[in-house]
């Protein structure tokens, strides 16, 4: 199976380059934030809650989300691997998703950081902010509070795949085209 942690701070093009990765390798793409996205539109009670915590740029209970991604594993059981896209976003989440793998008799293939620098973060965030209809994409502080977030809770997760020999880096900043060159390179290595 090829599971791949797509992993970089908001606005990274994690989401964007997803679609080219599920079309190539006909993975599953599991992404937190499209799924809570879900469940806002739904107005189900998580969606809800998730909503107050998501407009704020503030990260969602790692229980939550863990609960969401176990859901999802199970009932893609015959999945020829999956995308992992906007998680794990904290170590715990890290350590439960390879638990879950663990007990399916699977495991990370590896993760490809996006690395892009703040300023273009903001550009791109607000950008698209002008039609996504995003609350947490429309505002300056907002976007800011998103990349605190990323750098106290979500930044320490590059360590733990570290440590594992799993994590590559890539630039994320050039055409769309030659990034996922770039990140089809890296997955032909593992
Ligand atoms: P996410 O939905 O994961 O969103 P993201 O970080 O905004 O986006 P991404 O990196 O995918 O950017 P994209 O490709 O779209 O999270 C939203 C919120 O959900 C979080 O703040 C949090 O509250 C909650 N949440 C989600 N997962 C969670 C978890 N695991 N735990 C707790 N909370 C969680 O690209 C952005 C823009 O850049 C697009 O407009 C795109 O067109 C553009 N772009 C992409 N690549 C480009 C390039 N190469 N050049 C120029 N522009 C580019």
């Amino acid at each position: 199976m090829l599971n791949l942690v797509l992993f970089g701070p908001p606005g990274a093009g994690k989401g964007t380059q997803s679609q080219k990765l599920i079309e190539k390798y006909q993975l599953v793409h599991l992404s937190t934030g499209d799924i809570l996205r879900n469940e806002i539109a739904n107005g189900t009670e998580l969606g809800l809650e998730a909503k107050k915590l998501m407009d704020q740029g503030i990260l969602v209970p790692d229980h939550v989300v863990i609960g969401m991604i176990s859901n999802k594993l199970d009932s893609n059981k015959d999945a020829k691997g999956f995308i992992f896209d906007g998680f794990p976003r904290t170590v715990a989440q890290a350590e439960a998703l390879d638990a879950l793998l663990a007990s399916k008799n699977t495991a990370i293939s590896g993760m490809v950081a996006l690395e892009v620098d703040d300023d273009e973060l903001q550009k791109r965030l607000l950008l698209r902010g002008k039609d996504s209809g995003r609350p947490d994409d429309a505002n300056p502080e907002i976007i800011r509070r998103r990349i605190d977030e990323y750098n106290s809770k979500t930044a320490p997760v590059a360590s733990f795949y570290k440590e594992q020999g799993k994590y590559h880096s890539i630039n994320g900043i050039g055409s769309i085209d030659a990034i996922f060159a770039e990140i089809t390179k890296v997955i032909g290595n593992f």
